[in-house]
């Protein structure tokens, strides 16, 4: 099961000064430029009404809530982060594996102990939001799936406060009329191109032949794609750190030093490795290429980043910068290539999408 809090800095102001639960309330990140300039962390649902949404000026906000008594507060990361640690640590109890996703959001592998059985699943998800409402005061939504990929769309499907149950036979007719977008791992950029294809639906993109995929994004996101469209995952549920880096080793076609040769393999290594990066949805601060020589003698190559990305760009321009100085450092040929990212932070998906709104 996915559990997402509500909401989840606006609701947690609302804990702290129940007097505002019945005014728009809308949580700002102040960039201080003016007294108005910035972007909207999150609004409570009363403000999303007006139209009010994560990542929009708050000047915008503002003109929105115009005339409305509306509360407009800053951000207070410490106290989010101790009310989420507080509630993912009751959640980590109820688990058998436990993966925290962001601030907000954590999957809960409960297999064995509710014997796949996915009416209790759905009655220790009750208990949960039961759990979290009585000892916190916050609402939840929880998806509960055969896998990640259906519990995440399934959380987001009923907000707020909603619980949805979607069993293994259910999982086509539940995917397959929802909008492309839904599908994790599409953002911004994959959606225009999903629809540019005709693809509208989860079972649009169910229906279109992989090759053609292929073609567009690549054999290693097309898979995705294509297996995401039919519901199928096997991603396990882990906790953060048990995967603290990423790659992919492989043999070149030939021995060789040309760098033209290595990077080819290289781009094809680091598409693979950041297609695993979008589906854990992590970002990476640090790449290393490793080179096996002809003598079998092992070389590696690293460097960290000024700051976390997830952007395939980045990791390719790393990796060719790394692989010429080695090619230079050495002298023999290279028989197998590795691209590794490190370095993996989780949350901040949402808040990259954040800091590119305040920098655009
Ligand atoms: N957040 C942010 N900037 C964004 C999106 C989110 O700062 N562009 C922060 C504030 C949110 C928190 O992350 O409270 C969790 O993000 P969610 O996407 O889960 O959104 P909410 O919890 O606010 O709302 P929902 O009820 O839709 O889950
Ligand atoms: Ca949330």
């Amino acid at each position: 099961m996915l559990v997402d809090l509500d909401y989840f800095f606006a609701q947690a102001e609302e804990v702290r000064d129940p007097s505002i639960r019945t005014k728009p309330v809308v949580v700002c990140v102040y960039s201080g430029r003016t007294a108005d300039s910035g972007a909207v962390s999150t609004a409570n649902y009363l403000a999303r009404r007006y139209g009010v949404k994560s990542g929009m000026p708050i000047f915008l906000a503002k003109r929105k809530l115009e005339n409305v008594d509306a509360v407009f507060l800053s951000v207070d990361h410490d106290y989010y982060e101790n009310v989420s640690d507080r509630i993912m640590a009751m959640l980590r109890e109820r688990a058998d594996a436990f993966e925290q996703v962001g601030i907000d959001e954590a999957f809960l592998d409960v297999s064995s102990r509710v014997e796949r059985d996915f009416d209790k699943a759905n009655l220790l998800a009750q208990e949960i939001r039961q759990e979290i409402r009585w000892k916190e005061g916050l609402t939840c939504s929880i998806g509960i799936g055969p896998n990640k990929l259906v519990a995440k769309i399934a959380a987001d499907i009923r907000k707020p406060d909603g619980l949805t149950t979607i069993r293994l036979e259910q999982v086509h007719d539940f995917l397959s009329p929802l909008p492309i977008g839904s599908l994790i791992g599409v953002g911004k950029k994959t959606k225009e191109r999903m629809l540019s294809l005709g693809i509208r639906t989860i079972g649009d993109l169910a229906r279109v032949d992989v090759q053609a995929l292929n073609e567009v994004f690549g054999r290693t996101l097309a898979t995705y794609f294509h297996d995401a469209s039919f519901g199928i995952d096997e991603d396990p549920v882990r906790e953060a750190g048990e995967a603290e880096s990423i790659s992919r080793i492989a043999t070149l076609k030939d021995d060789t030093r040309d760098l033209k040769a290595v990077l080819d393999r290289a781009r094809d290594l680091s598409g693979e490795v950041h297609a695993d990066l979008v589906q854990r949805g992590k970002m990476f601060r640090s790449v290393s290429v490793l080179a096996v020589m002809v003598d079998m003698s092992v070389h590696s190559r690293s460097k960290t980043l000024e700051e976390s990305t997830s952007e395939l760009e980045a990791l390719n321009v790393s990796v060719e910068d790394l692989l010429a100085r080695m090619l230079d450092d050495l002298d023999r040929p290279l028989r197998r290539i590795g691209v590794k990212v490190a370095g993996l932070s989780s949350a901040d998906v949402k808040q990259e999408r954040l800091t590119k709104f305040l920098h655009s």
